[in-house]
């Protein structure tokens, strides 16, 4: 097989023709409003909640942000139940509020926190689980909201990969206090940075607002520590642009999605991870576990894909809980989290966005099958 000349990425960004931009930006040039709320921003939030079918959206600068400001506005402290497998960002947020990750081992179907692992870790500082629907596979939202209700515990999810992703009764946004999305670059809606809090009522939401803005509620009173979270108006202007043709872009991912699966399917070692029965799913990711069957490691197989020109990334290896500032935490233990473990050996993260090619996918699955 011969090496492809230009690299071929885990993901790259769906840039709509730099024209269609233009109008957008002309408006941002005659009304001289680039931040703080303007009418970009707020007709965003409006075609967000319309499209995601969600009560109440706050827009940000990056999913961490959001992240973390939608544990002030729970007011979160103490301890927190959370999954060592998802991005660093998910557990930092935790730390920027002053609370203490608490590390659950997690699902080998899914791969999002094991619910029945849950009620083993709370104590009495217990004041919430952060959970993450990774690579937007819903978690058990229904057993993870029964353990919160007996047990007065806030619950938020991490949602960075689950942009227009349905469950049964609609958004899978709806589950839990608040839930938080990424619009980074990388991810399957993007806003070149940012990111967003979804919540069910006004007054939650109003109170979210203030926070991304310094904590004001007028001008003349700050009434809480706030930050700095306000999504700019080229960037909602790019977010307007994506969502017209954001339903063409996820059926792209999903023919790329199965066209890996049909030629995956009988390589001995290879699985393919599978959803949670999501009614509506955004293929934001593909991974696959290179088990025990195959002739290679992961790190080898990573490596034979990179010498091929395919730059695929292990998410999520190294687990948040091996990083040097979080393996001391007794939670952070091996024995505590062997599914993670065994599971962040395993993964690889193929290639997938629109524009992705087919043929690209065969020379793919042809350096795998080897
Ligand atoms: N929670 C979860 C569960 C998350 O996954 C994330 C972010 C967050 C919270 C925090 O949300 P943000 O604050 O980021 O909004 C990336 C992203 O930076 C990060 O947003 C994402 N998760 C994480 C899973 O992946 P890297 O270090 O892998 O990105 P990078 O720069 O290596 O990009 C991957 C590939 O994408 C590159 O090889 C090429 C391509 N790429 C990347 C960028 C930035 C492009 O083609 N164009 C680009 O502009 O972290």
């Amino acid at each position: 097989m011969i090496k492809k000349e230009k690299p071929i990425f885990v993901t790259q960004p769906n840039l709509p023709p730099i024209d269609e931009l233009t109008p957008y930006l002309r408006k941002i040039w005659d009304n001289k409003i680039l931040t703080n709320g303007g009418p970009l921003h707020q007709e965003l939030e409006s075609e967000l909640c319309k499209y995601l079918g969600v009560e109440h959206i706050s827009l940000f600068n990056n999913g961490t942000i959001a992240l973390i400001t939608a544990l002030q506005a729970l007011k979160i402290s103490g301890q927190v139940i959370t999954t060592p497998y998802s991005f660093v960002a998910t557990s930092h947020a935790l730390k920027w509020v002053g609370a203490e990750p608490i590390f659950v081992d997690i699902d080998p179907n899914t791969l999002n926190i094991d619910p029945n692992k849950i009620e083993a870790a709370i104590t009495p500082e217990t004041t919430a689980i952060l959970a993450v629907h990774c690579y937007g596979h819903m978690c058990d939202v229904d057993k993870i909201e029964k353990i919160a209700n007996s047990y007065g515990l806030k619950v938020i999810y991490d949602a960075a990969h689950a942009f227009g992703v349905n469950c049964h009764c609609g958004s899978i946004l709806n589950h839990g206090d608040l839930s938080v999305l990424s619009f980074h670059a990388t991810k399957v809606f993007n806003t070149f940075e940012g990111g967003a809090i979804v919540c069910k009522d006004l007054k939650t939401k109003k109170h979210i607002d203030n926070l991304k803005n310094f904590g004001y509620l007028t001008d003349a009173e700050v009434v809480t520590f706030g930050i700095n979270g306000k999504m700019s108006e080229v960037s909602a202007a790019m977010g307007l642009l994506q969502l017209r043709s954001i339903d063409q872009l996820l059926e792209s991912r999903g023919k790329v999605d199965q066209h890996y699966r049909t030629k995956l399917s009988n390589i001995k070692g290879i699985k393919c991870v599978d959803g949670a029965g999501e009614s509506k799913f955004n293929y934001a990711y593909f991974p696959i576990l290179v088990t025990e069957d195959y002739p290679l490691t992961r790190d080898e197989l990573f490596d034979k894909l990179k010498s091929y020109n395919v730059i695929a990334r292990r998410y999520f290896w190294p687990l948040i809980s091996d990083f040097m500032i979080y393996r001391n935490y007794p939670s952070a233990t091996k024995e505590n989290l062997p599914v993670a473990n065994k599971t962040s050996n395993q993964i690889i993260c193929l290639p997938i966005y629109p524009d992705l090619s087919l043929d690209n996918v065969d020379y793919i699955a042809d350096i795998i099958r080897g």
